[in-house]
């Protein structure tokens, strides 16, 4: 063999041979090779969707960092469990299809094979026998299993948990009044239900999305298509009853701070009072909800949702007219739009007064749409002195604005005119009360009100059930069927899976809105309808209709992790064992840890959506007694975006990289040899600024494409890619390579010594500190500064021009991690005749505290306290030998120049100060 570090060579090389010994193959309790005595560590990548466009430079990012920590893993002793799979169902794939001809399948297929192929290039060591898809029947069987579990379970609120449909009790009432009045009420209780709710419909993707995927400007994430607000039949998973424990166990998870204050965002945990205000001419009362009880005295208004059943009864019939128009005219308006920050507020005067509990004063009632129906009780008490949005309308419509509330700073120029004081102080104008701090007003109020019969205090959840339905072909069919009669019948596990029918014409039914035909808002029949054989199914003498919705993308992202435990049972989702093993895990007080995943990498972009799935679908499991532990992901690391310079021309043409002559000067157009300006920018393909990770592997190899991603910087970090840094971490495996291989023999170089040799005592020093150093790193997920370590190294062993083979087969086994192929190469050759096989599994190399102590200190000195210079002492040295050190540092004498000491004040081993006259 040449001598040549040739990374195309030798990556294939130990790809085929990791893949012929199946090298990262990993074992379950009870399998051949187990071995029990070992801990277990589960690192998991968030799994691609996977593109026609194929990998991008942000995967291999996340994906090195596992690697690397899987296999330093291994090398600890630990069973490593490392996967991969694809997020294959979803939107993309189907658009994609519809806009090549070609069938989602083909393509999914098609695509996984390239991202396969071009994650092999880089060397990850998954177990690939445990390669999952989720549009594989038998995965998606377990989606549509696990959709039964949800379905046939009930939140129990005493207990806290939900449990079997079965064992819900069916009130005395209920059952008296027949079997549908009974199959109406466990159904209302379901985790899963069908609702008639408002849906966010897009007609130019033919389907409806979830609020998640609907921007702020009201338009479609995917594609940016307006989106409309529409009533329709839909699956809604029960989420809500999930809020408590979704927020109070985040508190046990170790992620980022910025990702659990995304999650509690969304679930918008908000503790306050509901209240009854009493009608002033009608029996009965307005039941609102407020966080700030203590404004109560301020209230001078009440507002109702245009929704809100005592709308009509309470608007007397001199309002009717407005009112009505009014109601029709926001039931066209969004949520979004509704609750927009902005001044203008409209409403209606209903004729009706209510009467404020805290002081027995008449208060109007009002109908505005920036009250919603869908939270808390759809009414509120308005205090335009201390609520901005309330605020805003009481300045509109001439509305009294009273101040409850005085800024505790005194704040003296603050004028409740001008605009609403939202914040925290004492109470004025609040009768007995006065002078309370708000918390403690709070309290009293809310005991006052319990006391009275009209309040209590309540925790309310932003957080909305789950709309579960996508009107669309490629996606997870429901195992749901419609009898004639409108009951809904589960199917048995027994009848699973329920595949997609193969279609040729699964397009949805799409609507491109234009100035001649404005988008009909009406919902077309989903695209499984048109498969006629498939829809009908006749079941013990019956005839029913499958649903014909498809599950959401997220479905099959919200338990892949558990499949991957034992992807190829026939019988369970996953065996028990399995589960047990690689979920649990434990702290270090031996209490069970709440999420069994050691390590989960992904984008900041699944914060709130997929996370929150997950931990919901996990918690149902684990309330079925189906999982072990309460929460999926324990810890969570989220990588930095990686993006790009894009350059322009003088007219502000995007110039890509090949026409781009880089200069030491600059970065010149190629053809007309204009200098382009550059800017760090998100990759896009408009902006011509896409880094191929292909290409870097064809040019400089997989070891360095790892290897870069992994030095740009600090993973969480957002960082631009530089394409001429990427040479220099090639040269520093290619100065690697020469200190082991002479490239002109292909032998061991010549400065490798020989076996018999005393290895020396310096680099020994310097290489016990970067194993050290390179461990602790990765621990810390710092991988920048443990590549910055081992290149130092390289360094001190060509500055001594001699290495012994101990020494570099250490240096082999902690470059490992990170380059695999190269590490294993060195290896071979060092370890010559003595060896065969991969180093995958070698033990990490330990280092000794006396070898990496440091035996000298660097210590500040100062004359009369400022700072004069530094001197470099043994660790051992004495005030008086640090004394003779410092006078004899030229600053130090320049400092002290004619003066005499007096005094001499000495803090070992971190400062000696100097006093002189
Ligand atoms: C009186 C009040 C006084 C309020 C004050 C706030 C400040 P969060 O924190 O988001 O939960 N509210 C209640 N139900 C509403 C609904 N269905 N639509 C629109 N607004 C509603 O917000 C709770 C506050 O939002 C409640 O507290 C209520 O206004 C309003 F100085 O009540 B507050």
């Amino acid at each position: 063999m040449s001598g040549e570090y040739a990374p195309g060579d030798i990556e294939s090389k130990w790809q085929s041979y990791w893949e012929a010994n199946k090298t990262f193959r990993t074992s379950n309790p009870g399998e051949p090779g187990f071995d029990p005595s070992k801990k277990k560590y589960y690192v998991l990548d968030m799994f691609p969707y996977p593109s026609g466009a194929g990998l991008h430079v942000g995967h291999p990012e996340g994906y090195t960092a596992t690697d690397i920590i899987a296999r330093y893993r291994r090398m600890r002793g630990y069973n490593v469990l490392h996967t991969m799979g694809w997020d294959a169902f979803g939107l993309p794939a189907e658009q994609h299809a519809i806009d090549t001809g070609q069938h989602p399948a083909v393509t999914t297929e098609k695509n996984i094979n390239n991202f396969r192929r071009q994650l092999k290039m880089l060397g990850f060591s998954y177990d690939w026998d445990r390669e999952i898809s989720t549009t594989a029947p038998d995965y998606y069987r377990w989606t549509q299993w696990i959709f039964l579990q949800i379905y046939n379970a009930w939140y129990d609120e005493k207990a806290k948990r939900a449990r079997p449909i079965a064992e819900l009790e069916i009130p005395d009432d209920v059952k008296s009044s027949g079997e549908s009045a009974v199959r109406e009420f466990v159904d209302s209780h379901r985790l899963a239900y069908l609702a008639e709710v408002p849906v966010n419909w897009c007609p130019a993707l033919g389907t409806v999305l979830s609020n998640e995927e609907v921007t702020n400007e009201g338009r479609s994430e995917r594609g940016n298509h307006p989106v409309y607000r529409r009533p329709l039949k839909q699956w809604m998973l029960r989420i809500t009853r999930y809020a408590d424990r979704l927020e109070s166990d985040l508190a046990e998870l170790d992620w980022p701070e910025s990702v659990k204050l995304m999650q509690r965002n969304w679930i918008g945990r908000s503790e306050g009072a509901q209240v009854r205000f009493r009608l002033a001419d009608h029996n009965g009362h307005i039941e609102i909800f407020t966080t700030r009880p203590d404004t109560l005295f301020g209230a001078t208004y009440m507002v109702l949702a245009p929704e809100h059943p005592l709308v009509d009864r309470i608007t007397t019939p001199d309002r009717r007219e407005a009112v009505r128009e009014y109601v029709a005219q926001a039931a066209s308006r969004s949520e979004l739009d509704r609750t927009a920050d902005n001044k203008s507020k409209t409403g209606v005067f209903t004729g009706a007064f209510a009467i404020n509990p805290a002081n027995g004063e008449k208060v109007p009632v009002w109908v505005a749409d920036y009250v919603l129906m869908t939270y808390g009780t759809g009414a509120i008490m308005a205090v335009p002195g201390h609520d901005q949005r309330d605020h805003d309308f009481a300045t509109t419509f001439d509305l009294p604005i009273r101040k409850v509330v005085e800024p505790a700073d005194g704040n003296g120029t603050f004028n409740i005119r001008d605009a609403a004081y939202e914040g925290e102080g004492t109470a004025v104008g609040s009768g007995n009360f006065d002078g309370l701090s708000t918390r403690e007003f709070k309290k009293r109020i809310t005991a006052w009100l319990e006391a009275q019969g009209i309040g209590r205090g309540t925790v309310n959840y932003k957080l909305r059930d789950w709309l579960f339905s996508r009107q669309r072909y490629w996606g997870e069919p429901f195992p749901i069927l419609h009898g004639a009669d409108g009951r809904i019948v589960a199917l048995e596990d027994s009848e699973l899976p329920v595949t997609l029918p193969p279609m040729t014409d699964f397009r949805p039914a799409v609507e491109v809105a234009n100035a001649a035909s404005p988008v009909q808002i009406t919902v077309p029949e989903p695209p499984l309808g048109r498969a006629k054989d498939w829809v009908t199914v006749q079941r013990q003498g019956a005839s029913y209709q499958r649903e014909l919705n498809t599950m959401p993308q997220w479905a099959g992202s919200c338990w892949y992790y558990l499949r991957f435990l034992d992807p190829k049972n026939k019988t369970r989702f996953c065996g028990r064992d399995a589960e047990q093993y690689w979920m649990r895990s434990a702290r270090k007080d031996g209490t069970p840890h709440v999420g069994g995943i050691d390590l989960y990498v992904g984008g900041a972009e699944h914060a709130v959506l997929h996370l929150l799935y997950a931990r919901f679908w996990h918690k149902v499991l684990f309330d079925l007694g189906h999982v072990s532990t309460p929460e999926p992901f324990g810890k969570l690391f989220n990588q930095g975006m990686i993006r790009a310079f894009a350059y322009v021309d003088a007219r502000g043409a995007y110039v890509g990289y090949d026409d781009i002559d880089f200069r030491e000067d600059g970065a010149f157009h190629r053809a007309t040899g204009e200098k382009l300006t550059g800017a760090v920018e998100k990759m896009s393909k408009s902006m011509k600024n896409v880094i191929n990770p292909e290409e870097v592997v064809h040019e400089y190899g997989g070891d360095s494409l790892r290897l870069y991603e992994m030095f740009m910087g600090p993973l969480e970090a957002s960082k631009p890619w530089n394409p001429r840094d990427v040479p220099g971490v090639f040269r520093f495996l290619q100065r690697a390579w020469r200190l082991v291989v002479n490239e002109a023999t292909g032998e061991l170089s010549a400065m490798v010594a020989s076996r018999d040799a005393e290895p020396d005592a310096a680099l020994e020093r310097v290489l016990h500190k970067t194993i050290r150093k390179v461990g602790d790193d990765i621990d810390r997920m710092a991988f920048n500064t443990a590549i910055s370590a081992m290149m130092e190294f390289v360094n001190e062993a060509y500055r001594l021009k001699s290495i012994h083979p101990s020494q570099a087969e250490r240096f082999a086994l902690i470059l490992s991690p990170f380059a695999p192929h190269i590490a294993e190469e060195l290896w071979e050759r060092l370890r010559g005749t003595m060896w065969i096989g991969s180093l995958a599994y070698e033990s990490w190399p330990t280092w000794d505290a006396a070898m990496v102590e440091d035996s000298q200190v660097e210590v500040p000195v100062q004359v009369n306290g400022k700072m004069a210079g530094k001197v470099i002492v043994s660790k051992s040295a004495d005030e008086s030998a640090v004394r003779s050190a410092a006078l004899a540092d030229d600053r130090v004498k320049g400092r002290i120049g004619e003066g005499r000491i007096v005094k001499t004040i000495y803090v070992p081993g971190r400062m000696l100060n100097l006093i002189v006259k």
